[in-house]
């Protein structure tokens, strides 16, 4: 399919997806993330792939959404046409990696982007933000939720009510990235990630996914439930036998994905 605002590239069982507007320092639009989760949608059905990799470019992963777009939106248009709604929605329902790898500007519904990924990986470069208050706004798309349960209601509020930036070596001791490394390396470290996880069975993959996503949605002991329930389930996979007889014969497991 052919896209405008973003570029993939499958490369092995890696998708790798760039956002791509250079003039507008990524900023997203309606047709940005329409075309995201189109490309997130086919690399979720595609049998090839098994780990999504999500970047921007050096100077910014996304600068936030698109305020060109946005300044002339009435109460009504954006209640009515549930702005961004609907890709949200799309994006949670991907049931595979992906990986967020970011540098530069990560700022407001770019910072929500790479909240929405499952690790994100930050270049030395990358700086963050919820800046929204700036323009008489709030977060919207998940900036006073998934923010305040990954780094804390003192800082969320610190940068939402501020609207500061912080840099990627505060957003790791924060708990908002996973690793940062050198911008130079960013790309060539994220790959090796997304190696590594392309190793491992899919079933187990979606299950360990799902499972940590379900943390956000529920209590501890529903959650408790949960998880027991897949990891349960796993034990009706060939990989799981082919995984444990392998570890006690001493080789490299073969995962079939079945
Ligand atoms: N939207 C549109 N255009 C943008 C955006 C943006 N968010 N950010 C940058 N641009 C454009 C600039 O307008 C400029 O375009 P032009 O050359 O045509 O004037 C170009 O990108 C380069 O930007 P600057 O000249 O400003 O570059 P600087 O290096 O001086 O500054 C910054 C870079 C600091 C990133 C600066 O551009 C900036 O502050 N950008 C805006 C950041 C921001 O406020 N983000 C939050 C936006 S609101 C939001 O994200 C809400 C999300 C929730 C929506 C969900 C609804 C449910």
């Amino acid at each position: 399919m052919a896209y405008e605002t973003i570029t993939v590239e499958v490369e092995e069982h890696i998708a790798t997806i760039t956002l791509n507007r250079p003039d507008a320092m990524n900023a997203l639009n309606l047709q940005l993330l329409g075309e995201l989760c189109t490309a997130l949608e086919e690399a979720d059905a595609s049998d090839k792939v098994r780990c999504v990799v999500l970047t921007g470019s050096e100077k910014a992963f996304a600068a936030g959404a698109d305020v060109k777009e946005m300044a002339e939106q009435s109460f009504v248009d954006a209640f009515l046409s549930d702005i961004f709604g609907g890709e949200a929605e799309r994006f949670r329902n991907i049931r595979k990696p992906i990986i967020a790898a970011v540098s530069g500007y990560t700022l407001g519904g770019g910072c929500e982007l790479a909240m929405m990924c499952d690790i994100v990986i930050a270049a030395d470069t990358a700086k963050f933000g919820q800046p929204e208050i700036n323009l008489g706004i709030i977060p919207g798309l998940g900036g006073t939720q998934r923010l305040t349960r990954t780094v804390g209601k003192s800082k969320a509020m610190d940068l939402c009510l501020t609207g500061r930036f912080m840099d990627a070596e505060e957003a790791e001791r924060s708990g908002l990235v996973s690793r940062v490394v050198p911008a130079r390396k960013l790309r060539e470290e994220v790959r090796s990630i997304a190696e590594k996880i392309s190793e491992k069975s899919i079933p187990s993959l979606l299950a360990a996914k799902e499972s940590i996503n379900r943390s956000f949605e529920t209590t501890l002991a529903e959650g408790m439930r949960h998880e027991r329930r897949l990891f349960q389930s796993l034990f009706a996979t060939e990989d799981q036998s082919e995984g444990m007889a392998a570890f006690l014969a001493k080789r490299e497991p073969q995962f079939r994905d079945r």
